[in-house]
């Protein structure tokens, strides 16, 4: 998964019409009551459709022209909807089972993969995740491990059961789900049952990663045992779908959640040109992280992968959003690789880029971090998967990590104070003068020792 997810760019056309009794507001409850999700069809063509041919349909995402059609085969709606792409809803229900039983397991298997204790690292982890020795983070400092700290994950979703990350997974009691949802807004924060985040792809309560890529990312981050900040809290919320894409109006809606629902730290994994015709949509994404900067949460953002060719580019000479916005509360992140040099696919800009962080490479294989499980239910920690993934995607969540532990360290920081210690607590390196704007891989034991100060 070299590549991040890019945003794809799509038009956008404004829709309304009458509220229509085949209409439906709430999303499936369980996979025998999906439907069949049609792309680049408007509310009124679902009315249509609907009162002709006597189907029920939701709206997804009315910018996005997603409507969701029950009661049909998905053969006969592309029939009915030739311009559309469709396809089988598929509905992962799965509610937050959230047991911290590692310090019990203590002993039994320090495997990365077994149990663990949270306390402390063992001294084999380096074997296994060196690039926490890389930024001097494989021991914890003064017991800092991002106590207190949300770290918002804007990606695919994140596995949430992985038993390395729900106990660190940021839980809304005001508004609870699976069994103990009840279909209603609760807390009245505009999302029914949003106990752990929220989907904006599927328009759900159930932000489970149906890719990957996000739940990689929240382990880097946030993981139990190999986290930067193993006690820092996840909040997932979902707005690239089960391809790694999204649009920049989820995205900025994502973006909104997480400051509404208690994110210190946005991690944004992801981007995308900055294409000519899409300036409204950019400033809509900018406007969200000013929101973010005005209420002091931190934007970590990737600065993607080389584009097509997969060979790095200059952000300054062409940017990428949301990493190019200068905005003070916005750090945007290269890759090294395990010897500090540029990666070979890693942008860069001696302006735009700020830092840099393991991300793994092709010459040294990706960072380990959590993986979906294949049994995609209650599994044991003894099968839980991990797997190796490397992009800018990856540098990102090791910098999202170091922030919430500088918090942590010290809760009274504010933005600008915890961007100046990641930004000159790391360690200098020739190769990055002049390509990385501070020419430095960040120090968690530095930038740790610098807060407490
Ligand atoms: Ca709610
Ligand atoms: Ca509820
Ligand atoms: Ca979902
Ligand atoms: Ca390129």
């Amino acid at each position: 998964m070299k590549r991040i997810s890019y945003i794809a760019m799509m038009a956008i056309l404004f829709t309304s019409c009458g509220k229509n009794l085949s209409e439906i507001t709430s999303a499936p409850k369980s996979n025998s009551q999906t439907g069949v999700i049609a792309s680049c069809t408007t509310k009124a063509q679902a009315v249509e459709l609907s009162e002709a041919h006597g189907l029920q349909f939701r709206v997804i995402n009315e910018k996005r022209k997603l409507i969701e059609f029950f009661h049909i085969k998905e053969v006969e709606l592309k029939r009915l909807l030739p311009r559309a792409k469709t396809k089988k809803n598929v509905f992962f229900d799965e509610p937050l089972v959230q047991g911290d039983n590692f310090e019990a397991q203590a002993g039994v298997n320090y495997q990365y993969y077994g149990a663990h204790n949270r306390e402390s690292r063992t001294s084999d982890i380096s074997r296994f995740f060196p690039h926490l020795d890389q930024v001097e983070g494989h021991d914890i400092i003064n017991n800092v491990q991002g106590q207190g700290v949300t770290i918002a994950v804007i990606d695919t979703g994140v596995y949430y059961n992985h038993p390395h990350i729900s106990p660190n997974i940021k839980t809304n009691n005001n508004d609870r789900h699976g069994n103990n949802g009840n279909g209603a807004d609760d807390d009245g924060n505009g999302y029914a049952d949003d106990y752990v985040g929220w989907d904006f792809v599927n328009g759900d309560a159930f932000p489970i990663d149906d890719h990957g890529h996000g739940t990689h990312v929240a382990g880097l981050a946030a993981g139990t045992y190999a986290g930067i900040a193993p006690q820092a809290k996840i909040l997932p919320i979902k707005v690239l779908g089960a391809d790694g894409r999204g649009d920049l109006g989820s995205i900025a809606a994502g973006i909104l959640y997480a400051i509404d629902n208690g994110a210190d730290i946005i991690n944004m994994s992801l981007g995308g040109p900055g294409g000519s015709s899409v300036t409204g949509q950019i400033r809509n994404l900018l406007s969200s992280i000013q929101v973010a900067k005005q209420r002091d949460v931190m934007v970590i953002a990737a600065a993607g992968n080389g584009g097509s060719d997969g060979i790095g580019d200059c952000n300054d000479a062409e940017p990428v959003y949301p990493a190019s916005f200068d905005e003070s509360n916005l750090i945007s992140v290269a890759s090294v690789t395990s010897y500090n040099t540029l990666a070979s696919y890693s942008n860069f800009g001696g302006e735009s880029v700020h830092v840099a962080a393991p991300g793994g490479s092709q010459e040294n294989g990706g960072l380990l971090s959590l993986a979906l499980p294949s049994c995609f239910g209650q599994c044991s920690q003894s099968t839980q998967p991990y797997t190796r993934s490397s992009g800018t995607s990856m540098a990102t969540p090791i910098v999202s990590g170091l922030a919430a532990l500088i918090k942590s360290a010290k809760p009274s920081l504010n933005h600008n104070q915890i961007f100046n210690i990641i930004e000159n607590s790391g360690i200098e390196i020739g190769d990055l003068q002049g390509i990385i704007k501070s020419g430095q891989v960040i120090n968690v034991r530095n930038a740790i020792l610098d807060a407490l100060n």
